[in-house]
């Protein structure tokens, strides 16, 4: 039996089930009815038609079961919205906005971040808007799915029990850059979120006399690699990196390298292949989000940082 690792997923997991098995139930309750009947009445047996009276007690029946199988479902299925829309009063506020392609996550201090740090075991309400088209917040870990519709305040919750990073994107398309309205909620214990919280990353200032410094910004890379930032488990210092001697795992493997261009290249189009030891693989690739040209202008940009 699947050991359930959060409230909504319970919930809604349930709620599936017992729609899922009705619904086996009944496709095979119609099957072999069907193959009985084109045995019993076929051609060959009954070679003249002959009229076959109606039968009340059979009419009530295969209506009242239905009609009280649907109504389980509904009630079941109203109990699992119930507990998504509740949001527990304990509830951490975190605004989540949406924008063509990214995904923007402010926290009740004023920090801002693209990846969506929680604690674990405490339930967090996202309050979702957009600000342009309509975007969708999908978790599947934790199957809550709900719009970010321009003009209007959306709201979903959940609450992550196991510490680990989940898949979060759009489920909406909202343009060609749809596929990279990715990201990740990290699920962190609490004091390494509150460290995380509180760590002042809030307020980025990488050098802004640099070419590549503005795109820096506008791509998001300073909301977790601040320069002020001490680095925590999930974002390395860039600053100074390169030409410095660091450990990786690759593969599983510790690798030490010496950071040089191809390294700088490499992270951003593929994070997940060379992970800085001691940190968790959360950076979602930047391969799609970014033209050879920002590229170049970037990692000459942490050359000089
Ligand atoms: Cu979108």
């Amino acid at each position: 039996m699947v050991i359930f690792a959060n409230i909504t997923q319970n919930k809604v997991d349930n709620v599936f089930l017992f729609v899922h098995g009705i619904c086996v139930a009944l496709l095979a309750v119609v099957t072999v009815a069907m193959i009985y009947f084109v045995i019993k009445y076929s051609r060959k047996k009954n070679p003249k038609p002959v009229d076959i009276p109606g039968n009340l007690w059979l009419e009530i029946t295969w209506t009242v079961v239905p009609v009280i199988l649907v109504t389980l479902m509904f009630l079941y299925g109203l109990s699992g919205f119930n507990v998504l829309r509740k949001v527990p009063a304990d509830a951490m506020l975190v605004k989540a906005s949406a924008r063509m392609w990214q995904w923007n996550f402010q926290y009740e201090n004023g920090r801002r971040s693209e990846i969506l740090y929680v604690p674990s075991g405490k339930p967090v309400k996202l309050a979702i808007t957009s600000a342009d088209v309509v975007h969708s917040l999908f978790i599947p870990a934790f199957r809550v799915k709900e719009d970010a519709v321009p003009g209007r305040e959306t709201y979903l919750w959940f609450q992550g029990d196991d510490e680990g990073s989940y898949d979060l994107f759009c489920a909406e398309y909202c343009g060609v850059q749809h596929s990279a309205m990715l990201t990740k909620v990290v699920v962190m214990s609490a004091d390494k979120f509150d460290g995380w919280y509180s760590s002042d990353g809030a307020v980025p200032s990488p050098p802004q006399d640099l070419p590549g410094h503005d795109l820096f910004i506008a791509k998001g890379c300073s909301t977790c690699h601040s320069e002020s930032g001490q680095g925590d488990v999930t974002s390395p210092v860039l600053k100074k990196l390169f030409g410095s001697k660091i450990t990786t795992v690759r593969n599983g493997a510790e690798v030490e390298l010496i950071v040089d261009e191809d390294y700088l290249r490499r992270s951003i189009i593929d994070p997940d292949a060379d992970v800085r030891k001691g940190f968790l693989a959360v950076m979602p690739s930047y391969k799609d989000a970014l033209t050879e040209d920002e590229l170049r202008s970037i990692v000459n940009y942490l050359e000089k940082y």
